[in-house]
């Protein structure tokens, strides 16, 4: 028998090892392949306490829930910087043709005039009752990507490259207005008498991996700190911190019902949504579109994207801790029912596409119906359903689900259907 200390042996198991650490990763479609797991249970203390009453939940449980996902998921965030200020730059009572007021809105995050900011666009509906509901969602592209209206703002943000959507060495260009103009169904919405609001994700901080020298960590570094800690804020949770200082603009502007924010995005940008909603119970309504790992797909499943692959492909995303739990799925103390239940009782839709398998269709609707217990606790309906409905046949009890055919995108039967479930749960 052949040594296996010998040379040969010695140079083979190097040799097969880097080959598994180089591995392609190939993702499960297949539904028969899931493993079994078990979800940590929401309500069962970290103490093993039992929670069977609406008290336990909201004094005991979701404070731990909570604490869960900031240390070993999205990381910690500072709360509202002292000296923020808001200037509005703009006011146009008669745009888009006089169906709509728009308003441009520079968020200062310091004292400091030339200090790092952030820019709202916000289009309330004309004529309007006094104070009007509003979606809030961050974009991809720029303010100006939402809509062709050349009174918008060019955004002078790092963007990244895409040709295809007129940005060209980081730099957005005039070709990038209204590029992403499918996404945004602007005058459906102001028709349905609802305002929007919106912010470029990049200008709170760029989506790449600087070792968080650009965008908001900076600001908060304590002296000698030159990155965040191991439970401190990501991007994702730097994003879902942009989104709180939009509402709290939204809160001084006399023709917003900041009462009635729905908080919407799509994708990475879904997963900031359903955690800045998860956080901030100032939002009403908090919308996931195709949110998929780390935003409403369940992570232990590990179908499509997995915990391991988001954590390499975007190392930025979530708090370092969380790299811990690559390929260790059935280790995390929570699941993305857990973050979906934080919400309660406040309404959540949760939305998938059919094609979109990558962010696991199922694995999100299993997660919105795994957080039904805790929206019954807190006495809603909860999820009107306990399987998987068809194809455009969205439920519409307090957490809402839908999924339509196609792509991974937002589309205007997904607008609809959120503007349907706003009208239904904040009786618009
Ligand atoms: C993908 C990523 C997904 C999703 C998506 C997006 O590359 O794997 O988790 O966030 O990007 O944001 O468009």
């Amino acid at each position: 028998m052949k040594c296996p200390c010998s040379f040969a042996g010695l140079l083979f198991f190097i040799a097969s090892s880097a080959l598994a650490a180089g591995e392609p990763f190939v993702a499960n479609y297949d539904e028969s392949k899931v493993p079994d797991y078990t979800l940590p249970d929401l309500l069962l203390t970290n103490y093993g306490e039992p929670v069977s009453d609406a008290a336990g939940w909201i004094q005991r449980r979701r404070p731990e829930v909570l604490r869960l996902f900031e240390t070993y998921m999205y990381g910690q965030a500072p709360g509202r910087p002292e000296n923020m200020s808001f200037d509005v730059k703009s006011v146009d009572k008669d745009a888009l043709g006089g169906k709509a007021v728009r308003k441009e809105i520079s968020v200062r995050f310091t004292a400091d005039p030339g200090g790092p900011s952030m820019d709202i666009l916000l289009y309330l509906p004309r004529p309007a009752e006094k104070r009007v509901p509003v979606f809030l969602g961050l974009n991809f592209y720029g303010n100006h990507s939402i809509h062709p209206d050349p009174g918008i703002t060019l955004s002078q943000q790092w963007m990244r490259d895409n040709k295809d959507l007129g940005v060209e060495n980081n730099r957005a260009t005039e070709a990038s207005r209204g590029v992403q103009s499918s996404r945004w169904p602007v005058e459906a919405i102001l028709k349905r008498g609802y305002g929007l609001a919106t912010v470029y994700y990049g200008d709170i901080d760029p989506d790449f991996d600087d070792g968080f020298q650009n965008g908001v960590h900076p600001l908060f570094y304590r002296e000698g700190q030159t990155k965040p800690l191991a439970d401190e804020w990501g991007s994702i949770g730097a994003w879902a911190w942009g989104l709180s200082r939009v509402m709290d603009y939204l809160q001084t502007d006399a023709d917003v019902d900041a009462t009635r924010v729905a908080v919407m995005g799509h994708s990475r940008l879904g997963k900031t949504s359903l955690w800045a909603g998860a956080q901030d119970e100032r939002f009403a309504l908090v919308i996931s579109n195709n949110s998929g790992c780390g935003g409403a797909a369940l992570s232990r499943r590990r179908f499509g994207e997995t915990v391991g692959r988001i954590n390499t492909a975007f190392p930025h995303w979530f708090c370092d801790n969380f790299v811990q739990f690559n390929d260790r799925e059935d280790k995390l103390p929570v699941d993305q029912h857990m973050l979906i239940a934080l919400i309660a009782p406040r309404p959540v839709y949760v939305a998938s596409a059919e094609e979109d398998r990558w962010a696991d269709p199922r694995g999100e609707f299993l997660a919105a119906l795994a957080a039904d217990p805790v929206y019954r606790l807190l006495g809603t309906d909860g999820m009107a359903a306990k399987t998987m409905p068809e194809l455009n046949a969205p439920i519409t009890g307090t957490i809402g689900y839908h999924i339509r055919p196609g792509k991974h995108d937002v589309t205007e039967y997904d607008w609809q259907r959120y503007m349907d479930f706003a009208d239904r749960h904040l009786g618009h």
